[in-house]
């Protein structure tokens, strides 16, 4: 069904019913879009809010991203029907709209292109989209051949989705000065201010589709094209020609018609641009500067370029081929489209900001630095962090960003010492940061922020929730101003935990240090007073003094696992305590998916915790295997030398590789999703499936898992500190890793030794602390690892 190819570069699959939701998605820094198996599309750009160009049939609402969208006739889609002229019959490549079952089916997802084959009755259709690395555009090309011994007859007959664009102005046109179906629209508003708001943005309001060879008729008005018969059978395939109508404020489309001759082994190809544009001198700019076929080719070059420096740190082989084709290939690759274009938004929540750009640690160290210092920018003058980061000029918190978190200052230690691993950059602590109320270095910022978690916490030493920490839906349980959360008094401590041991690498120890220290202590020694349930620590106590998240909460939310992992973390957790934590994860909370968020689900509303509790049960943050939480639970088994079951977690995050569970997902193993499902016990039909949502925090920490805890190749102060932990099954594995400008090669074996050796570069004697120290960039290291 899935199956790698091109060396794992490319995923194909070779059914578009099995997992009629599996999509590949391809971006650049203004523009993203995922497109379906069966030719449905979703493609948002920046203008710079987010804005689209192919809508739905009727007024969308605007909202971010959303899980386990489902897909209907009508929705935004990409395809092109093909009619045999003497034959009754007709299908539509990819697939939708016409479902026609096909002879032979093929969807590929490239890093730099996305690709559709389909045949019947001897014409196959080639469909291929990449994108310009600059430019908001999907530049397509489409194959069609003859694959029959005898000349065919046949209407070819594109069919891109513009839809519903405005209630107050929308239109379409063929225009031959243009070469291309052109929609225009007004984006609607009421207030006048939004008139000359709009008018400096230069929205793009008009939608183009080029072609490269002019068509022999076009219907640029939806209901015409489809008639009587619907997008399955579209009326006007029928006739010898489409319309040529001009939409007046009706549904526009973009739909045109070749009638070509292919003789029996011939082929014909068609190119067209598809996209949005301010006026007719920027589509004409478009065309000039894309559309052609040496034109696409070195578009496509350019964009393959653009994505392959996202390639990241490291290769390896172990004996999980799958496993590699994912680290290797498409791990890096979601990870630099986090940390290059920050989910397409202009203010993403701080915590997403920091997470998404720790991941660039290892692929643009560069990026993150930049992006430390832009947050800190936007620090407050009593240390906190705000909900949001804005990236651009005007933008403003919007959605979730408009709720109280507390949360925002503990990824900060976090993503700064994701940075000075990889790099040893210390030198940024120095850093002078300008915000609104006064500058001062990064360092200072950091002790700001570690007071502000310090000072937000209440009597009894708990932090603060308000109205949400990590777990954005949890937002009742601390509104009154009491309530306290579990997992951020313990991701303080490990916040505070990191923040010393960064200052002790750094040489800055001081009296503020040690106050910090302590600070980490009494956090801890809170959590184990109020939240240790006897067995694992509770998730909270409400604004009442209900502690929730213990034995007690048969019904909802007994055991949750972010505040387990973080008190590993932390260091709250002792090893007795750890002891007894881990078996209980296993017990309650392991599906074949993956481990759940928490269990049981919630199946209705607790007022006292809040509208996580009546998202479906085991979908989103109401139990499902939130990967996320998942990933921060690996990180946590590798602190604590737990190989094997992080490598079971980091492994369950990926899709297969038996069809069963390619099937019971939904999605190929190309990106790691918000969640698959939970609820396992109480909807074992529904568990498992994917959210198909690639935007995640998940990503970065799953790189550091490969890269830190599977192949133990961290970088710390003095250099590269090497300590595997193979699960125990595998018998070694090898890797290569990039790190400050060297090349490290290295082999592990599992052997009969007493702990881990580490050997450089052929010598006899091992290697203190198992640290090569003093590299060389531009060097190639030999490291040979015998693990027990
Ligand atoms: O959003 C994510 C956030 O982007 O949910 C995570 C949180 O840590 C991330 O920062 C866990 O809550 O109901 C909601 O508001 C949800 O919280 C979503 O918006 C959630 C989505 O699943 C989008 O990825």
């Amino acid at each position: 069904l899935v199956t790698p190819s091109d060396g794992g570069r490319r995923c194909d699959l070779s059914s578009p019913t099995a997992m009629p939701k599996a999509a590949g998605f391809l971006w650049n820094s203004k523009m993203m879009v995922q497109a379906t198996c069966r030719g449905y599309a979703t493609a948002q750009f920046m203008q710079p809010e987010p804005a689209k160009y192919s809508h739905a049939p009727n007024i969308e609402a605007k909202t971010f991203m959303q899980p386990e969208q489902s897909y209907y006739a009508d929705h935004p889609g990409r395809f092109v029907y093909i009619r045999d002229l003497d034959r009754p019959t007709f299908f539509s490549a990819p697939y939708e709209p016409v479902r026609q079952p096909l002879d032979t089916y093929t969807f590929s997802a490239g890093k730099s292109d996305l690709r559709w084959t389909s045949e019947l009755d001897g014409l196959r259709v080639d469909m291929v989209l990449s994108l310009p690395t600059d430019d908001v555009a999907e530049l397509w090309t489409v194959t069609v051949k003859n694959t029959s011994s005898a000349p065919r007859n046949v209407s070819v007959t594109p069919y891109f989705v513009i839809g519903y664009m405005s209630w107050m102005n929308q239109s379409a046109d063929y225009r031959e000065d243009l070469g291309g179906i052109v929609a225009s629209s007004i984006t609607p508003y009421q207030k006048i201010d939004d008139y000359f708001k709009n008018k400096t943005l230069q929205l793009k309001d008009k939608t183009y589709f080029l072609c490269d060879t002019p068509p022999d008729s076009y219907e640029t008005v939806l209901d015409y094209f489809q008639g009587e018969g619907g997008l399955h059978a579209p009326s006007s395939l029928l006739q010898d020609k489409l319309g040529c109508n001009a939409s007046r404020y009706e549904t526009p489309a973009a739909v045109v018609q070749y009638r070509i001759h292919l003789d029996a082994g011939e082929q014909n190809e068609f190119r067209f641009i598809f996209g949005p544009a301010y006026d007719d001198a920027e589509i004409l700019s478009i065309r000039d500067k894309y559309l052609g076929k040496d034109k696409f080719a070195a578009a496509a070059a350019d964009y393959a370029r653009y994505i392959g420096l996202g390639r990241g740190v490291l290769q390896i082989e172990t004996p999980d081929s799958d496993l590699d084709t994912f680290v290797n290939h498409w791990l890096p690759r979601q990870v630099y489209y986090h940390g290059g274009v920050n989910r397409l938004t202009t203010d993403p929540q701080t915590r997403n900001y920091l997470q998404d750009n720790m991941g660039m640690a290892y692929i643009q160290p560069a990026t993150l630095r930049r992006a430390l210092l832009t947050a800190l920018s936007q620090q407050e003058a009593t240390g906190a962090m705000p909900d949001g980061i804005l990236l651009t000029e005007g933008a403003e918190l919007k959605y979730i960003n408009q709720v109280p978190h507390t949360d925002h200052c503990v990824w900060l230690p976090i993503a700064l010492d994701a940075y000075l691993s990889e790099t040893g950059d210390y030198a940024i602590l120095n850093e002078p940061v300008a915000s609104a109320d006064s500058t001062l270095s990064v360092a200072d910022r950091m002790s700001r922020a570690m007071h502000w978690l310090l000072s937000s916490r209440d009597e009894r030493g708990l932090s603060y929730i308000a109205q949400g920490d990590w777990c954005d839906p949890m937002n009742m349980v601390g509104y009154k101003g009491k309530g306290v959360s579990g997992w951020l008094t313990l991701a303080t401590g490990y916040a505070l935990r990191l923040w010393v041991s960064i200052c002790q690498d750094a040489g800055l120890s001081s009296h503020e240090t040690s106050v910090f220290e302590t600070g980490c202590a009494h956090v801890n020694a809170a959590a184990n007073t109020h939240l240790w349930d006897g067995d694992w620590f509770a998730r909270g106590i409400t604004d009442d003094g209900v502690v929730f998240g213990t034995s007690k909460d048969a019904n909802g939310g007994r055991l949750w696992l972010n505040p387990q992992s973080w008190a590993l973390l932390s260091g709250a957790a002792s090893p007795e305590q750890a002891a007894r934590i881990l078996p209980q994860i296993d017990e309650q909370l392991a599906t074949p998916y993956g481990v759940a968020m928490f269990a049981p689900p919630f199946q209705g509303m607790r007022e006292d915790v809040g509208r996580v509790t009546q998202k479906f049960p085991g979908s989103a943050e109401n139990g499902a295997v939130y990967n996320h939480a998942g990933v921060f639970y690996a990180h946590s088994l590798y602190d604590v030398h737990q190989g094997d079951r992080a490598y079971a977690v980091l492994r369950q995050m990926l899709a297969g590789p038996d069809d069963a569970d390619y099937r019971q997902r939904g999605q190929l193993p190309i990106y790691i999703p918000n969640y698959y499902r939970g609820a396992f016990h109480l909807y074992p039909r529904t568990a498992g499936r994917s959210s198909q949502l690639f935007n995640t925090g998940t990503v970065s920490w799953a790189y550091r898992c490969f890269i830190e805890g599977l192949c133990g190749l961290r970088g710390v102060a003095a250099g590269l500190h090497v300590s595997p932990q193979l699960p125990t099954h595998w018998p070694g594995l090898k890797a290569t890793r990039q790190f400050r400008g060297a090349t490290f090669v290295v082999s592990v074996e599992r052997v009969d030794v007493k702990g881990t050796e580490v050997y450089l570069d052929g010598q006899p004697e091992k290697l203190p602390g198992g640290v090569v120290t003093d590299i060389e960039a531009g060097k190639t290291y030999e490291v040979k690892v015998l693990i027990a």
